[in-house]
């Protein structure tokens, strides 16, 4: 008599998994449906990949930074914020369907011209580009207010395609930004 083995695919074994990688076709169980990326700010100076423009990472006094000591500051010269961009296929192996880009913003103005801006770029060719206004949530300047902004990727991605996510500033005036989170949804 033949003895079957089973075997269970703990949700959690994911890491450290030193075997052929080969996986059945129903492995829907431990794929990750979510790669999500935060980022406080507070080492930008030194350099983390992916992330771009250290120069708008300011450490902050008055107002104080939303965590910590530092926090992004854009105005009429720095119109475009500390900047993630990556790859589509240094994420993961197949194509996100949406990405949230969520954090914390602090306007010196009402009603900021103040956008989160998704882009999509096959090398230096822009494929896609797609605004998340935040003015009309912006009311109440001289406070830190939470904010979220959802993309999807309806037109088809290639894995050498860059994605990149920016806060873009056409108000002039000081509009800050901290406590980023990314969250890329598959
Ligand atoms: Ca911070």
């Amino acid at each position: 008599m033949k003895k079957f083995l089973f075997f269970a695919v703990a949700a959690i074994a994911m890491s450290a998994c030193s075997n052929s990688g080969s996986k059945t076709q129903s492995s829907g169980q431990t794929d990750q449906k979510e790669i999500t990326i935060t980022n406080d700010l507070e080492n930008a100076k030194g350099v983390i990949p992916s992330w771009y423009n250290e120069n708008t990472v300011i450490a902050m006094k008055e107002p104080q930074a939303h965590s910590g000591e530092y926090a992004c500051i854009t105005n009429d010269t720095l119109q475009y914020s500390y900047f993630y961009k990556v790859l589509v296929k240094n994420l993961k192996g197949e194509n996100p369907k949406s990405v949230v880009y969520s954090g914390w913003v602090y306007t010196t103005v009402a009603n900021p011209n103040f956008a989160i801006i998704c882009n999509v770029n096959n090398d230096t060719i822009r494929y896609d580009w797609k605004a998340y206004p935040l003015d009309k949530e912006l009311k109440e300047p001289g406070k830190w207010v939470e904010f979220s902004a959802s993309f999807f990727f309806d037109k088809p991605l290639q894995p050498n395609y860059e994605i990149g996510l920016v806060a873009w500033n056409q108000s002039k005036k000081n509009v800050f930004l901290d406590d980023v989170k990314i969250t890329f949804a598959y």
